[in-house]
């Protein structure tokens, strides 16, 4: 049987991950960050497909294009957390498993960041631990999925 397939989508402006602002959001490369989660996804018998994108439409298209490929969503909606109803609605339609990360600590920032519109579909939230945020989301997700199979 082949592995269970972990998607992981990150959105607008995560690709400038360590380029700017290391005291909010650490030193750490978005491709330091796939790495990490490759990692953690490997070790409990996951494959991982890790994307990024900054147009909302996009991310929609990889959450509908996930139902029948993956067996679960980690997703870091960027700043469209705070905006997207869209982004909700497909996460709730794909009936998969999702888990929503962020680097930062969303609760201890501006009040505009404390809603999460993907929260309302996630499982669960896993925010505050910089890219170590997606290590605990893939371990979760790999529980969860051993455990409904
Ligand atoms: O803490 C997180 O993971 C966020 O999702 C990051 C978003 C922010 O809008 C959310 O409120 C919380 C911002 C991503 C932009 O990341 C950058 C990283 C370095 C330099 C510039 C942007």
């Amino acid at each position: 049987m082949s592995a269970p397939l972990i998607l992981v989508l990150n959105g607008p402006n995560l690709n400038l991950l360590g380029t700017r602002e290391p005291h909010i959001y650490g030193t750490d490369t978005l491709e330091d960050v796939r790495l990490a989660t490759s990692r953690a996804a490997d070790q409990l018998g996951c494959a991982l497909d890790f994307r990024q994108s900054n147009h909302e439409g996009v991310l929609i298209d990889w959450v509908q294009d996930a139902r029948g490929t993956a067996a679960g969503i980690i997703i870091n909606a960027g700043a469209y957390t705070h905006t997207s109803i869209a982004l909700l609605d497909a996460l709730k339609a794909v009936d998969l498993p999702v888990i929503e990360v962020h680097l930062s600590n969303i609760f201890h920032r501006e009040p505009f960041r404390h809603t999460s519109y993907p929260g309302r579909a996630a499982i669960g939230v896993i925010a505050g631990f910089g890219g170590q945020s997606y290590v605990l989301a893939v371990a979760a997700l790999a529980n969860l999925i051993k455990t409904a199979a």
